[in-house]
């Protein structure tokens, strides 16, 4: 099997590097015998490289710079994950989180998202309005209450009484692409990856760290599925499907339609795969044969799956070419494609 990578050096190069990526066609080599995931060799970083961080799609290079530098000063990975998709919240040129995020059918920006730490610990939020950082307020729910998962209103207001601002995240660009929308009104809420002109409609950042004492920790942050029903969540605020870290074996995030990776609860399948030995890139391609195997339209929906263990081996596989994940180490910043199913 062979890998497209991208290394980018600097954060200038990174940018560059990032352009590219947007005009690359995403084909890769096809991955091998679809039966025998344990045949798939691992890929990605080669392992033992400590700090660490991946994330997916090209908006991670950016995420994963942010996260860097709090792992290269020797802080913690939940901070780390933290800061990083941070940044993507606050871009409104990222049309899938946070800020400037594709809104629902009916105009609202709802947001969800999840966080785990090297303890276990983990705290969530789904279906989120009016608060541009929704994966700090999983931190705060974590953090500062017995619960994991706060949800629409009691999370807004939890938000505010922790002293996040309200802010209106549906930017001038998002309300547009949504008029359109309107026009027909056609509710296909997996269309992005049919439909190359809404491509960016699907890019959920989630990320995985591991620090220098060897320390995991995760976080998944999302606007979900453009122009999806009122009240609709996906995988990103459910830990075990968008996310799950292990500290005794290692992490695994998800991307994509999120409907899937909850009914085959994917991140923590992969982890549990990776405890009972396989590599992370192994892991992520189980991870997605149960997704083919069980769903008939499975190739007209994308899923991509991002592993790392705890000895800092990076494994990624995706259901359709096209899925790229980032990835940070003191060796410099990949922009890397990741396998995909060979149908
Ligand atoms: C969801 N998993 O809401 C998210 C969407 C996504 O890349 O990841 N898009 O189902």
């Amino acid at each position: 099997m062979s890998t497209r990578r991208q290394f980018l050096v600097g954060a200038g190069a990174a940018l560059t590097g990032m352009a590219a990526a947007g005009r690359a066609s995403g084909r890769l080599v096809p991955s091998g015998n679809p039966v025998d995931p344990l045949r798939i060799a691992g890929s990605g970083m080669d392992g033992l490289e400590k700090p660490l961080v991946v994330s997916t799609w090209n908006h991670g290079v950016p995420a994963n710079a942010a996260a860097f530098e709090i792992l290269s000063r020797g802080g913690r990975a939940l901070d780390a994950v933290e800061t990083g998709v941070r940044v993507c919240e606050a871009d409104p040129s990222i049309r899938s989180v946070g800020y400037g995020g594709l809104p629902d059918r009916e105009g609202h920006v709802t947001l969800d998202a999840c966080i785990m730490d090297e303890k276990g610990h983990a705290g969530s939020v789904a279906f989120l309005q009016n608060i541009m950082h929704p994966i700090s307020v999983a931190r705060k729910v974590m953090e500062e209450t017995p619960h994991v998962m706060l949800v629409g209103e009691g999370a807004r207001r939890f938000a505010v009484e922790s002293g996040f601002p309200e802010e209106d995240l549906l930017t001038e660009s998002s309300r547009e692409a949504w008029q359109q929308w309107l026009q027909k009104a056609d509710y296909q809420p997996w269309a992005p990856q049919s439909d190359p002109s809404l491509q960016p409609a699907h890019d959920t950042i989630s990320m995985l760290a591991i620090d220098r004492n060897g320390n995991l920790s995760g976080s998944c942050t999302t606007s979900g599925l453009a122009f999806k029903m009122h009240g609709r969540v996906g995988d990103s605020p459910i830990i075990g499907a968008s996310l799950f870290v292990d500290n005794e074996v290692g992490g695994a995030c998800a991307t994509g339609v999120g409907e899937e990776v909850m009914k085959t609860v994917g991140s923590f399948l992969i982890v549990e795969l990776m405890r009972q030995g396989m590599t992370p890139q192994a892991a992520c391609r189980e991870g997605v044969r149960r997704i083919v195997a069980r769903n008939p339209k499975a190739g007209e929906l994308q899923v991509g799956y991002l592993a790392i263990d705890r000895h800092g081996r990076t494994g990624a596989y995706a259901i359709q070419p096209g899925f790229q994940f980032a990835v940070q180490s003191k060796s410099g910043a990949e922009l890397i494609d990741a396998a995909h199913w060979d149908f």
